[in-house]
């Protein structure tokens, strides 16, 4: 086991959770007298809360931006230690973000195994590798303008497919078991491809990485339905994921991203397919109002969010052996300190697992058995109305994070430390 060197002085939180230990005591045991006359031990949902793990991307630590603007922040990292940096902070306050999902070639390094190491220090480990075929990379042969997996040039295609083995090689050496593959593939003009061909290419690219996985790796299939090509995408759906990942095998899994359906489609009732036919691979968190709009979890469909998990649970406590999605925060933080909004995602979905986790699931299942609609649905809202905010703050607390992540963070002056030693950022247009 490294020696930790953990960015926030213990000191600090320690402070922090002691000025607010009485109120929180009076609020979790008040609670937990409510949630015992429902059936219901406060004690055992906290301890279950306290296993959910999201991983973080290297990306999201930074400030995003839109097709037309990004606007830095002074002290926002400026490379990969510095965003193991941040990661480790986010970790530090709410306890339940112990992984870093990175991206290549954006996070590419020359030692592996250091940077694990480093990592370790700080408390984290490493989750999927993500590969990264949408756009150019400075130095490379071919250009992906046309496509990638799925390219009708069947040198591009090659050189996609190894990017993506050249991803697994450099997870082994993180410690990482899982490769995630979302492509840009697609058209922006009917007639452009062939819609039948495009897939057959892919997905005889994807038959060669999954023959390079290592034992136990799986291989997580993202589809998007548009964006960045608006009339066509090749994997745009969960049924066209769900179809390549049986013709794959049973390492090749679908990966649910909120942001990546039609507006209004039934995003719970997908997870419950998938996971009833094994291939629930992995969840990426965020929220939207009109489209893939990478905004922070729960701020605007907290409700959905709740719903999902609903599933989540169902499916974790029906077949625990085949339950192990792979969880990641995915958005975008344009108009706020990432740090601040990737610990106020976490509270929200933490928050959303633990609504879904004191639904009365004997009784629900009586219910719809009965055809009882009103108290099936009652039973769902009862649950979702619950506050659970003294659950995920003693769960916090009882592991050494905050009690409340915002409030210590802030009192940490982590940002602006940062900013007095880290360069300052330049404004380009169109990252994400
Ligand atoms: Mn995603």
């Amino acid at each position: 086991m490294t020696d930790q060197a953990l960015p926030l002085s213990s000191d600090l939180i320690a402070t922090h959770n002691h000025a607010r230990r009485d109120a929180l005591r009076d609020d979790y045991d008040s609670l937990g007298r409510s949630l015992r006359r429902r059936g219901i031990d406060i004690d055992a949902i906290a301890k279950q809360v306290a296993t959910l793990e999201l991983a973080l991307p290297t990306w999201g630590v930074g400030v995003g931006g839109t097709r037309f603007a990004r606007f830095p922040i002074p002290g926002e990292p400026t490379n990969l230690d510095e965003k193991l940096d941040d990661c480790a902070v986010v970790q530090q306050l709410c306890r339940i973000t112990p992984r870093v999902s990175p991206h290549f070639p954006w996070d590419k390094v020359g030692d592996g195994r250091a940077l694990r190491q480093r990592a370790e220090r700080l408390g984290l480990g490493f989750d999927a590798v993500n590969s990264n075929t949408f756009q150019d990379t400075p130095g490379q042969k071919l250009s992906y303008r046309h496509g990638s997996l799925a390219s009708t040039d069947r040198a591009v295609r090659a050189q996609a497919i190894e990017h993506n083995i050249e991803c697994i090689r450099l997870g082994e050496e993180l410690g990482s078991t899982a490769l995630t593959v979302w492509i840009g593939d697609g058209t922006n003009f009917p007639g452009q491809q062939s819609l039948g061909a495009s897939f057959d290419r892919y997905l005889e690219a994807l038959a060669q990485i999954y023959e390079a996985l290592p034992s136990g790796w799986k291989m997580l299939l993202e589809h998007k339905l548009y964006e960045p090509a608006f009339y066509s995408t090749v994997l745009s759906d969960w049924g066209s994921s769900i179809l390549a990942a049986q013709q794959l095998g049973p390492r090749a899994q679908c990966l649910v991203d909120l942001g990546h359906h039609a507006p209004s489609v039934n995003i719970e009732q997908i997870v419950a397919r998938l996971h009833r036919f094994g291939k629930l691979g992995g969840f990426h968190f965020n929220d939207s109002k009109y489209g893939d709009d990478d905004l922070d979890s729960g701020s605007i469909n907290p409700h959905q969010l709740f719903l999902v998990f609903n599933e989540l649970v169902e499916a974790e406590q029906s077949r625990p052996d085949a339950f192990a999605p792979a969880y990641m925060i995915d958005q975008s933080h344009n108009v706020t300190d990432p740090i601040e909004s990737l610990l106020s995602s976490a509270e929200a979905i933490a928050g959303a697992y633990a609504r879904a986790l004191i639904v009365d699931r004997q009784a629900l299942a009586q219910q719809q058995q009965d055809n009882d609609v009103m108290a099936a649905f009652q039973t769902l809202r009862r649950a979702y109305n619950t506050d659970v905010t003294p659950i995920l703050a003693m769960a916090r607390a009882e592991r050494s994070g905050a009690v409340d992540p915002i409030a210590a963070y802030r009192e940490s002056g982590w940002r602006g430390a940062k900013a007095r030693v880290r360069r300052a950022t330049v404004g380009t247009a169109g990252i994400v």
